[in-house]
């Protein structure tokens, strides 16, 4: 088992797709480990994403990202990274495969419903981010 970190963002939360998301990635085989809803702050999100300032739209992105509620999440499976990348497609949803929840559910490049760590190393960091140990349930096992 390994584990990520996925996001469903402001605009999935608001448009009512939250539970239809957690149904897809559950059955494509992750067990949630960790889950709460949240609303960022600006500095949060810039934090977040601070890898991404100095591109265009990195303004941008913060103000959706704060726009609204949104619900992290620990997911767990084999290959957790890759596996949820694949599932959630393309960060265009008109360039995500069919099937995708980018695809399903995104309703453009940056309002795309859905965040996920794209290496292991940024999914710690990105799982710290979020969630204590202690709220995450590996220890309860
Ligand atoms: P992904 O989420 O697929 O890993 P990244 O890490 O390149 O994509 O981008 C992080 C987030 O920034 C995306 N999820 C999306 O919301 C936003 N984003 C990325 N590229 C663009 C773009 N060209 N225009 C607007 N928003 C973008």
């Amino acid at each position: 088992m390994t584990q990520t970190l996925a996001i469903i963002k402001p605009d999935a939360v608001a448009g009512g797709k939250a539970g239809s998301i957690l149904a897809h990635v559950e059955a494509a085989g992750f067990t949630v480990r960790a889950l709460r809803m949240t609303r960022l702050s600006v500095p949060q999100a810039e934090a977040f994403y601070a890898v991404h300032r100095g591109r265009p739209f990195y303004g941008s992105l913060c103000r959706f990202m704060t726009s609204g509620p949104c619900i992290p999440m620990v997911l767990a499976r084999a290959d957790a990274v890759g596996q949820l990348r694949r599932v959630i497609g393309a960060t265009d949803p008109a360039e995500a495969a069919p099937g995708t929840v980018r695809r399903l559910y995104a309703e453009s490049k940056e309002r795309n419903a859905i965040h996920a760590s794209d290496s292991d190393e940024n999914a710690e960091r990105e799982i710290a981010f979020f969630f204590s140990q202690a709220e995450r349930t590996e220890l309860w096992e």
